[in-house]
Parts: structure tokens; sequence; C-alpha cells
């Protein structure tokens, strides 16, 4: 293996979704089959014993493309020469607790990591927040971070892009790969829009295939409660279908996004798309070239579609206000 080996740091690695995430990290189903990887685990410290019994699952898997586990409780020790940051650890809902509450609890967690990955990453690191509330979670990261530039802060919203997909399929009898150029607008959260106005199912124009009715009353809702769907059925929340959003994420920010087509990405706004005003983190339909997300523009944007955007920026704006209220931003 001729290739110099990646640094990947996951966060909240003893997790379900470490659990997923991590073994196919290591053998190679981001950066490819040539490229070895050392993985850097952070965790709570009471959680350190139950992320060792994953790093020894991890060896007794002998993946060729594995070179080194390090298991830390300091991000500023885990985020050492980092290239690609996973950070899916964070503080879930509790009874009672108000939106700020949790907003304030995470800031205790995503702000000293973006700090930890602006003073000890390596200068291409990339960073996809999974953790929720993920959108928000990115930012207070990526103002943590001021010397690494904000485009490099991520919200996974790949997850519920493939949700879009799969339902999508289901309903016209086709297969996932004949779906092109489908988006989920704005924020990983019930507001999320989901928008079939420029997808194709091979070739065909997916809006001529499903009437408005279902569009509306069932695949959006639908998409957007997928999560609270997976945990009533399966008793927990969704895990694996995380994992494998994270690693496709991943893999087309690092190998690229095929042609023709685009995906959904939580991306800072720079206010120069769509009217997304400046400093939240949305999803936006985007492709990635050279190692770099960008923005597609030039959707012809319909009425539903804008009042799908503007909730989310509504929403996203409150959440914005409550972290420069705790003065994470
Ligand atoms: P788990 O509770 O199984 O695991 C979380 C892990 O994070 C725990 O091991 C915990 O010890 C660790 N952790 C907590 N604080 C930490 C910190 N400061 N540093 C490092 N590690 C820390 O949750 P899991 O099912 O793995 O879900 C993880 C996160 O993903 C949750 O916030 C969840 O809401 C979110 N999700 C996001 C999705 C998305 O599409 N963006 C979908 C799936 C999931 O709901």
């Amino acid at each position: 293996m001729a290739q110099a080996p990646v640094t990947v740091t996951v966060t909240g690695a003893a997790g379900n979704i470490g659990y997923s995430l991590l073994f196919r990290i290591a053998e190679g189903a981001v950066f490819g089959p040539d490229v070895p990887v050392n993985l850097r685990l952070l965790e709570i410290t009471p959680a350190l014993n139950a992320a060792k019994g994953v790093a020894m699952e991890l060896a007794d898997s002998a993946f060729n493309t594995l070179y080194d586990v390090d298991i830390f409780d300091d991000p500023n020790k885990a985020f050492e020469g980092t290239n690609l940051a996973l950070l899916v650890g964070a503080m879930p809902r509790k009874k009672g607790m108000e939106r700020a509450d949790l907003i304030s609890a995470n800031g205790g967690i995503f702000g000293p990591q973006g700090r930890a990955i602006n003073d000890h990453a390596a200068d291409d690191v990339k960073v996809t927040v999974v953790g929720n509330p993920a959108n928000t979670n990115a930012l207070i990261a990526a103002k943590a971070a001021p010397d690494v530039p904000n485009e490099r802060f991520t919200a996974m919203m790949r997850l519920d892009h493939t949700r879009a997909i799969s339902q999508l399929a289901e309903k016209v009898g086709a297969r996932n790969e004949d779906i092109k150029k489908l988006v989920v607008w704005g924020n990983h959260s019930a507001d999320q829009h989901p928008d079939i106005s420029y997808t194709t199912v091979n070739g065909k124009n997916a809006v001529d295939l499903v009437d408005d009715a279902w569009v509306n009353d069932v695949f959006r809702p639908r998409v957007a409660k997928r999560g609270a769907e997976i945990i009533e059925v399966r008793g927990a929340s969704s895990a694996a279908s995380a994992a494998s959003g994270a690693i496709a994420h991943s893999r087309d920010w690092v190998q690229g996004t095929p042609e023709g087509d685009f995906t959904t990405v939580g991306m800072y706004s720079d206010g120069s798309h769509y009217g997304v005003p400046e400093g939240i983190v949305f999803g936006f339909p985007a492709v990635s070239r050279n190692g770099a997300w960008e923005v597609v523009d030039g959707l012809e944007i319909s009425e539903a579609t804008q009042a799908g955007i503007d909730k989310n920026v509504k929403a996203l704006q409150e959440e914005f206000a409550i972290i420069q209220s705790l003065g994470l931003a």
C-alpha cells in the first residue's frame, strides 16, 4: 500500500452509529482500498472502556487498510493531525429540555471540539457533524474554529436524502440508482423540505409520475419523520443507515460526486444561494469537485419550495439567535 495514511477522528465512537461507521471507514469505504487509515476515537471518560472494546474488534477484523487505532477522552489529543472528522457524539434531548437547553448542552461539546480542530487538525481537515441538532452543532463548531474555512464544516443531510430517494423509488417502481437530482432543503429536523421538483427517474420528470397529494401528504412528512418511525418500529434510533449516510457523504466529499447528479449537504451559507442568509448551516443541493462541496445554483424555485426554504431559514435563524445569546457565535 503505497499511499500515506489519512487520519480520521470519530467522536461518540462507542455509540450505536460509531459501531457501524468505524468498521466501514477501516475497510476503505471513504478513501478507497489503497489508502491506509489511522483511526482516533473520542469518547467521554465513562465510555472509554466500551471504546476499547470496539478497538479490539477492529483489530480482530485485521483490515488491510487499518494501520492504527487510538482512543482519547481529550479533544485536543483526538484531533491531532485529523484529515477527516466525524462528530457523532452529542447530548441527546432529555425529558423537559427546551430547544435552548439542548443547544446549550451541545455547545459545551461542539464548541471545545471546534476549538480543538482549529488548533490541532491537519490544514485540509473536513468536518461532518452527525450528532443532533446537526446543523446548529456544525455551526457552533465552525464558529469555534476561526482559522478553518467555514465551508469545511458540514452537517450530514445524506440520510434524509437517501430516505427520500428510497421512498420515491418504491412509489414509482424504480431502482434507487435510476433517481437523480433530489434535494432536501434546510434543516435535519422535522421542518426539512424534501423536494422532487428537479428529480428525474430514468430521465423522466418525477413530478409527472406522482401526484401532488402524494408528495405533500405522504412523501414529504414520511421522509421528514422517518427517524421517529424507525424508533417506533425498531425500538432504537437509526444507526446503520446513519452510518451509511456518513460514509456516502464523506466518500463523495473526498472522491467527488458522479456527473449528472447532485446530493444534499448541510453547508455553511455564505448568503449567495437561493436567498438563504449568511451564517446558518443549511441543506442545499451540492456537488463535490476536487475535494470541495459546491452549491448547485440555478434551480427554479416554486412557491412550495420557497415556503419550505423560508420555514427552515426561520427555524435555523432562531437556533442561531440562541447560540449568539449563549456567546457561542
Ligand atoms: P449513542 O447514544 O448510541 O452514542 C453516542 C455516543 O456519543 C455515546 O457513546 C456517548 O458516550 C458519546 N458522547 C457523548 N458526548 C460526547 C463527547 N463530548 N465527546 C465524545 N463522545 C461523546 O447515539 P447514536 O445512536 O450513535 O447517535 C449519535 C447522534 O447521531 C445523536 O445525536 C443522534 O441524534 C444523531 N443522529 C443523526 C442523524 C442524522 O441524520 N444527522 C440520524 C441518526 C441519529 O439520530
